[in-house]
């Protein structure tokens, strides 16, 4: 039971612990998740929602031209149109904020506000501005992501994230938009997700643009953490009063038996989803384990380039979704051995809360100068279906309040955990697998782009309503 994070809550009614919204969510009082100043808010990204791709001047992304290209995303989907956000932002404001939602992080389109010669789209830029000053006057607390993985197509036609120009560029578009939106962002994120952006774009090809070679991953990770610490003290020369940081995905890797090998093999697997990221931001140098997994992908460094990506965070973004069970593959590496009768989500991946609670606190003891910590995403995707109105994604709630009890109980271990976003708002593109994977605590009927607020949005606005009464 001390290992469970669903313990936390265990003076719930079983009915509760299930899932449903008969009682309100009631964590113990000693929970940090009462306390006023723990944000609770949900995220989004543009490519996943804003549609309007040739609107207003916006360029092609790498994700307009790989969904094009016909067995890359499921049912030939692609963000063409996706939320429509682009044009239903003011209502989508309105349900965020009659929710009870106290932090919106959304990100920006990069091909939307600057064109190849670097110069400004005030058509782009305006639609930000209008959609951030909106949120102020709601007193919703803004995080903007710069890159959530939609590069403009004309910096990948000259190299992408292989080419190390790309990283001044990026610098360029942070310049821009801090000047342009200083005063309107609380936290500004440099990337979402490097990991992804590079190993799954650049590593194994199944994320724009679409590149497979392990050397190649490895070059795209050290210019897209370039670009972040180049990028970090533009930041803070524009817009002093925000935070600055960056957000990752992190993975927890278990050891299929006791072996030496198999232990040897979880911890490579976590070497290479969260030591590469994290070491060089919070180090200052990659793991050479990595490249006993990957021999003679060293990426080519500069000098000066690790002390530019390890300069001071003012806070670390943290998305976690499920656990990798994992064997030795009898060479370098190690093989997923995926595990039998536990529970998972639409996605196929295990619900494992424990999984967040322990990284976070790892990651404490491995790292001295471990910033403040904000979950930037956590959620699952599930075949939601509108019954007579109403969305009933029990098995969402449960995993919502699961992995809050996880938060808590890293909270109490020590590690300072400031907020918590729900991945995410609304059912939005979900890049490979196209609109078939529902994440949203919100439910889009993309043929009429109805949205129907789900059980698990009501039961978190229930709780944001009694937190508030209390204050
Ligand atoms: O939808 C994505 C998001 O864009 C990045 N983090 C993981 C989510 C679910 O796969």
């Amino acid at each position: 039971m001390a290992n469970d994070a669903s313990a936390v809550f265990d003076t719930l009614s079983p009915a509760v612990s299930k899932g449903s919204l008969a009682d309100p969510f009631t964590p113990p009082a000693d929970s940090a998740l009462w306390r006023k100043n723990f944000l609770l808010g949900a995220a989004t990204a543009s490519y996943q929602i804003e549609g309007a791709v040739d609107e207003d001047g916006r360029l092609p992304s790498i994700w307009d031209t790989f969904s094009a290209k016909p067995g890359k995303v499921l049912a030939g989907d692609t963000g063409a149109v996706a939320c429509d956000h682009y044009h239903r932002w003011e209502a989508d404001i309105e349900m965020l904020a009659s929710l009870g939602l106290e932090g919106y992080r959304l990100s920006i389109a990069w091909p939307r506000v600057m064109d190849a010669a670097g110069v400004p789209n005030r058509k782009g830029l305006d639609f930000y501005k209008r959609l951030l000053n909106r949120l102020k006057e709601k007193g919703i607390t803004t995080f903007v992501t710069l890159y959530h993985w939609d590069l403009p197509q004309h910096l990948e036609d000259r190299g992408g994230w292989l080419n190390r120009d790309t990283a001044y560029r990026f610098a360029d578009y942070a310049d821009l938009m801090s000047r342009e939106l200083a005063g309107t962002v609380d936290a500004w994120a440099t990337l979402n997700e490097p990991w992804c952006s590079a190993y799954l774009g650049y590593g194994n090809g199944h994320h724009a643009p679409g590149l497979a070679n392990d050397r190649f991953a490895t070059q795209a990770m050290h210019h897209l953490l370039l670009a972040h610490g180049l990028a970090v003290p533009v930041l803070r020369a524009n817009d002093p009063a925000s935070q600055k940081g960056i957000v990752a995905n992190i993975g927890r890797g278990t050891p299929n038996s006791d072996s030496a090998a198999d232990q040897r093999a979880a911890h490579l697997f976590e070497v290479q989803h969260n030591a590469w990221i994290l070491d060089p931001l919070l180090k200052g140098a990659y793991p050479q384990d990595l490249f006993e997994l990957w021999p003679g992908t060293e990426p080519l460094v500069l000098d000066g380039d690790m002390q530019t990506i390890s300069a001071p965070l003012d806070f670390l973004g943290i998305n976690y979704y499920f656990r990798t069970n994992v064997a030795s593959d009898g060479a370098h590496g190690f093989r997923d051995v995926p595990l039998e009768g536990v529970e998972r989500t639409q996605m196929g991946w295990e619900v494992y809360p424990d999984g967040l609670r322990d990284l976070l606190t790892g990651f404490k003891r491995t790292y001295h100068n471990l910033p403040p910590i904000y979950i930037t995403e956590n959620g699952m995707a599930s075949d939601d279906q509108v019954t007579d109105g109403h969305v009933d994604d029990t098995q969402r709630i449960s995993f919502l309040k699961r992995h809050l009890a996880a938060v808590d109980q890293a909270i109490k271990a020590g590690v300072d955990i400031r907020g918590y976003f729900l991945w995410s708002l609304m059912d939005n593109f979900e890049w490979a697998f196209g609109y078939e994977r529902r994440f949203g605590v919100v439910h889009v009927d993309y043929s009429t782009q109805k949205r129907t607020v789900k059980r698990s949005a009501e039961w978190v606005a229930k709780f944001l309503k009694e937190r508030k009464a209390r204050a």
